[in-house]
C-alpha cells in the first residue's frame, strides 16, 4: 500500500522560514507576522489526485493537483508568482517542482511516524515544516 496523506494535520516546529520567505521577496511584515503562525493542513488523497489546504489565521492556501500532470500554480497570498508546477512520487515521498521566475523552487512532502514532513525550498534555501496528526 502507498503512503495516504489523508487527515488533518497540525503545525508542530519550522526552520529556516524566515529565508526562505526572504528568497520569495515577501514583505517585513508578512514575514514577522508569518513567523508566528502554527498553520493546518487538510490533505485529500484519493488516488493520485490531492487537496491540499493550508489554514492560519492570517492567510489560506489551497492546491489541486493529480501525481504527473503540470498545473497552473498561483501562490496567491504567499508571493503570488505564477509557476507551472508539477508533482510526481519519490519512493514514500511526494516531490514538486514548481518551474518559473524563482530557481530550484519546489517542496516535499512526506510521513514519519504520526509526524508529516514540508520541505520548502527556493533558490538554495530549505525550510522544514513538521506537523502532528489531529
Ligand atoms: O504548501 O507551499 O503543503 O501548497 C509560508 C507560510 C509558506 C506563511 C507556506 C503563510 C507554503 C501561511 C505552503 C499562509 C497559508 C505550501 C504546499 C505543501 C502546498
Amino acid at each position: 500500500m502507498p503512503v495516504d496523506f489523508s487527515g488533518t494535520w497540525n503545525f508542530v516546529r519550522s526552520e529556516n522560514l524566515e529565508a526562505y520567505m526572504l528568497t520569495l521577496g515577501i514583505d517585513f511584515a508578512t514575514r514577522k507576522i508569518a513567523n508566528m503562525l502554527k498553520p493546518q493542513k487538510f490533505i485529500k488523497q484519493e488516488g493520485d489526485v490531492f487537496s491540499i489546504q493550508t489554514t492560519s489565521t492570517f492567510r489560506n492556501y489551497s492546491v489541486k493537483f493529480k501525481i504527473g500532470e503540470e498545473f497552473d500554480e498561483d501562490n496567491k497570498g504567499l508571493d503570488n508568482r505564477k509557476c507551472r508546477s508539477v508533482v510526481t512520487w519519490d519512493k514514500d515521498k511526494i516531490v514538486c517542482t514548481q518551474n518559473g521566475e524563482k530557481k530550484n523552487r519546489g517542496w516535499s512532502h512526506w510521513i514519519e511516524g504520526d509526524e508529516l514532513y514540508l520541505e520548502l525550498r527556493c533558490e538554495g534555501q530549505t525550510s522544514t515544516q513538521v506537523f502532528k496528526r489531529a
